[in-house]
């Protein structure tokens, strides 16, 4: 029998001034990175803004073998972390600073 997906959710944070360029590089996401998410069994995958806050959730949904561990080391993604570090609140290395959310309703 399949296993169930596993959903994960995680807050980010934007810097001041810059939804407008968030979400317009989104829109435009590479097709290469498309490319790794996918490949590492992420599907799926939401980012919602709190306009007030500068807060950003994104939800997403993974493969019960997804690869995601090894993401932070792949060329394609160091470069998108890069990219959009100028708008994000971020980590030494420039990955995004995230902050784990714990899912406390679920609605099929
Ligand atoms: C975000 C951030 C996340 C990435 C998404 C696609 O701005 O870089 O790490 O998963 O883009």
């Amino acid at each position: 029998t399949a296993t169930a997906p596993i959903t994960r959710g995680f807050r980010m944070k934007l810097k001041p001034g810059t939804v407008e360029e968030y979400k317009r590089r989104h829109d435009e996401l590479w097709p290469d990175l498309a490319a790794a998410l996918k490949q590492a069994g992420i599907y799926d995958y939401s980012i919602f803004l709190d306009e007030e806050t500068l807060h950003l959730f994104a939800v997403l949904k993974l493969a019960p073998d997804h690869t995601t561990a090894d993401l932070p080391q792949q060329p394609v993604m160091k470069r998108w972390w890069d990219y959009m570090a100028e708008l994000m609140e971020v980590e030494p290395g420039n990955r995004p600073t995230e902050w784990p959310l714990q899912q406390v309703f679920y609605f099929a």
